[in-house]
């Protein structure tokens, strides 16, 4: 029996219509979702867990340290600092051995299409040669596989490269940004090897300097950001396209009622495209019709949604916090997952339907779930066997309810490559006048608002700050289900200049661009570290990503993955603020989070649990940083907090080297 949901009538948690229209409706009467349960528990969680100062790193343990007490340290003698800077160092070397893990199918997805195998082609042959570039291959005279082939084998060398040698894409960075990771010594080498060290130096009894740590946790979440990530971007890229602009829908409401409605949900492009094709595929059209449905829709949730919204124009039903919420409409007859954010309630909310829980990945098997093991030599034969299974569940779907379509149409589909064509056109394509809107202040600055949903906020908290940011006359780059979000507040479409302010509204109208750019899904964060170097490279605003009037946001980050992309970006220079960070226990190592990595970054960790104060802090940090490139003449006084002030007389390398502002 459901608990009593006041999450329909009025819950401060969810303010999406659709998704209160569908808990509101019979179907969904007797599901119990994450709301229910935060309800019932409450968020307050372990202060040992949430400060970061619980250790389970050996059995001596487990230790509940507090910080200033001297006798309750570990057994072994770790601080709060050690402890917290080893957990947190694993929570990135999680995150980006997600990234890693699907970075490596992907390429393996790449190698066999460049010898022919399966359906897929090269579709991108521009990026494939400039891609081949970045790895030292020759283009000329050669046959598309051929380049192709070399590039897969070379991708795939440097997951278990062994050389010292940097990854081959960090060369892509301003050169000041390599200098500096020369000379701390955290260029990336060998992806899964950076994994690896993270998690040998935060074993019992190895590195206990957490400045330490942080060197070889900065490298780690490096070789995502400019290894696996950019990868699988590229990569993804190359064969089925990289993303144009289209138009879309984000909405629970594009569920079809006459239809055999499939969501897919995870994160893996190969699997999501494989079922796109087969979708179209006659004999699983005609399966449909013999089960008395008018055709087969798909739609996605999480970031395989938001890859084939970018890629294809398919719709996405929901984000993270809406995945419950799809099933309980009644009206799925699967949900096909691969990897990651998959819910265990799934399999439970299911239960009370006729849906299948498809599973597809061996690495990711859920009880109370169909397993099909989706076959990467064979995507189409797998995707049909799939889909098979699920056009056969359309019969027996009974009651159910999908929400009117709120026709919140998104214009997604911006690639680095197509901000550039459609700022500069197409035969001079560049980010020149992006630069210079930043520098005659039109644009005063960019912010990535990406990463996660979850249920601690209310799930219009993206909203509510980017709303702050575009009326600053802020360009917001977004990726991943906060895309999903800010789609779902009419935010990701060119009508949404209405809410920036004068200057910026202009120059969207102008472009007929969106204010909010939708990038793609959660791998796709790399497209932002490309992006802002070419604006670095384009000149006019500084020399390095520490230069840019830029800051990135996962306000409702849940994932590891949040926080290993989070470390990225300020380890290549970018001010990061979440919400919280599990590190609060430790004074030391927090402080060194959020100031102390100015010093050896040029960039650092910010924290503000408040959405609107996190927003100002947005504002005023992409300002100073204006300040700080003398770009901003007329400027009116803006009154600096502390935390500013030292960021911008921090006076060390990689920071502020046009000087402070006075
Ligand atoms: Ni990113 Fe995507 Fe969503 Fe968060 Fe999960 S789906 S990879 S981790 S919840 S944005
Ligand atoms: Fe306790 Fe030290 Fe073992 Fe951690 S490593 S559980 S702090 S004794």
């Amino acid at each position: 029996m459901a608990i009593k949901r006041n999450g329909c009538e009025g819950c401060t948690e969810i303010t999406c219509a659709s998704t209160k229209e569908v808990m509101a409706q019979a179907p969904a009467q007797n599901v119990i979702t994450a709301y229910d349960r935060v309800q019932k528990r409450g968020m307050s969680a372990c202060l040992f867990g949430s400060g970061g100062t619980c250790c389970r790193n050996c059995n001596m343990g487990p230790c509940q340290i507090i910080d200033g007490i001297e006798d309750m340290v570990g057994i072994c003698g770790a601080t709060a600092d050690t402890v917290a800077a080893r957990n947190f160092a694993r929570v990135v070397a999680a995150g980006s051995s997600a990234h890693t893990d699907h970075a490596r199918e992907m390429v393996k997805g790449f190698i066999a299409t460049a010898k022919g195998e399966g359906p897929h082609q090269i579709k991108d042959v521009a990026k494939l040669k400039s891609l081949a570039a970045v790895f030292g291959i020759a283009t000329e005279d050669r046959e598309v596989n051929e380049i192709a082939l070399e590039l897969g084998e070379k991708a795939l060398a440097e997951f278990g490269k062994q050389s010292e040698e940097p990854l081959a894409m960090t060369k892509r960075a301003t050169e000041k940004r390599q200098a500096i990771w020369k000379k701390l010594g955290i260029a990336p080498r060998g992806i899964d090897r950076e994994v690896v060290e993270v998690m040998h130096r935060t074993h019992m009894g190895v590195d206990q300097d957490y400045e330490n740590i942080m060197l070889q946790a900065s490298r780690c979440a490096l070789s995502d950001g400019w290894g696996s990530s950019m990868l699988s971007t590229e990569l993804t890229d190359i064969i089925f396209g990289t993303p144009v602009p289209r138009r879309s829908i984000v909405d629970l409401g594009v569920l079809k009622p006459d239809q055999v409605n499939i969501a897919v949900h995870g994160h893996e492009p190969l699997l999501a495209e494989a079922l796109c094709m087969a979708a179209q595929d006659p004999e699983m059209l005609a399966l449909a019709k013999k089960q008395g449905a008018k055709g087969i829709n798909l739609a996605g949730v999480c970031c395989t949604g938001n890859e084939i919204l970018m890629r294809r124009g398919i719709p996405v039903a929901a984000g993270f916090v809406q995945q419950e919420i799809c099933i309980a409409t009644g009206a799925l007859e699967a949900m096909v997952v691969d990897v990651q954010c998959i819910m265990e309630s799934l399999a439970q909310v299911a239960k009370g339907f006729h849906t299948d829980i498809i599973t597809t990945n061996y690495r990711a098997k859920m009880s109370g779930g169909v397993h099909i093991q989706f076959d990467e030599h064979q995507p189409l034969e797998s995707a049909k066997q799939i889909l098979s299974h699920a056009i056969k569940n359309f019969k027996k779907r009974g009651q159910f309810f999908i929400p009117e379509e709120k026709k919140l149409d998104v214009v997604v589909g911006f690639s680095h490559e197509t901000i550039n064509y459609m700022l500069g056109g197409r035969f001079r394509a560049s980010y020149r006048p992006l630069n210079d809107n930043i520098i005659n202040g039109r644009i005063r600055g960019v912010a990535a608002v990406v990463g996660c949903d979850n249920f601690r906020l209310a799930d219009d908290t993206h909203e509510l700050i980017v709303r702050h940011l575009l009326k600053n006359n802020i360009l917001v780059l977004a990726t991943g289900c906060a895309a999903t979000s800010l789609g779902r507040s009419g935010l990701v479409n060119p009508e949404a200049a209405r809410f920036c302010g004068d200057s910026l509204a202009e120059v969207c109208e102008t472009v007929g661009m969106p204010p909010v750019l939708h990038m793609g899904s959660c791998v796709d964060n790399s497209r932002i570290l490309i992006a802002a170097t070419q604006m670095v490279r384009e000149g006019g605003l500084g020399d390095d990503i520490s230069d840019l009037p830029a800051i990135g946001t996962a306000p409702l980050w849940m994932s590891e993955k949040a926080v290993a992309i989070g470390h990225y970006f300020v380890a290549s220079g970018a001010q990061v603020v979440f919400q919280d960070l599990p590190t609060s226990g430790a004074k030391r190592f927090n402080k060194y989070l959020l100031e102390g990595l100015m010093g050896p970054m040029g960039a650092h960790w910010n924290v503000e649990s408040d959405p609107q104060k996190l927003a100002e802090l947005m504002v005023a940090k992409i300002e100073a940083k204006r300040d700080a490139l003398g770009i901003n003449k007329k400027a009116e006084r803006v009154l600096f907090d502390m935390a500013m002030r030292r960021d911008l007389t921090a006076g060390l390398p990689g920071a502020g080297c046009h000087g402070p502002a006075a």
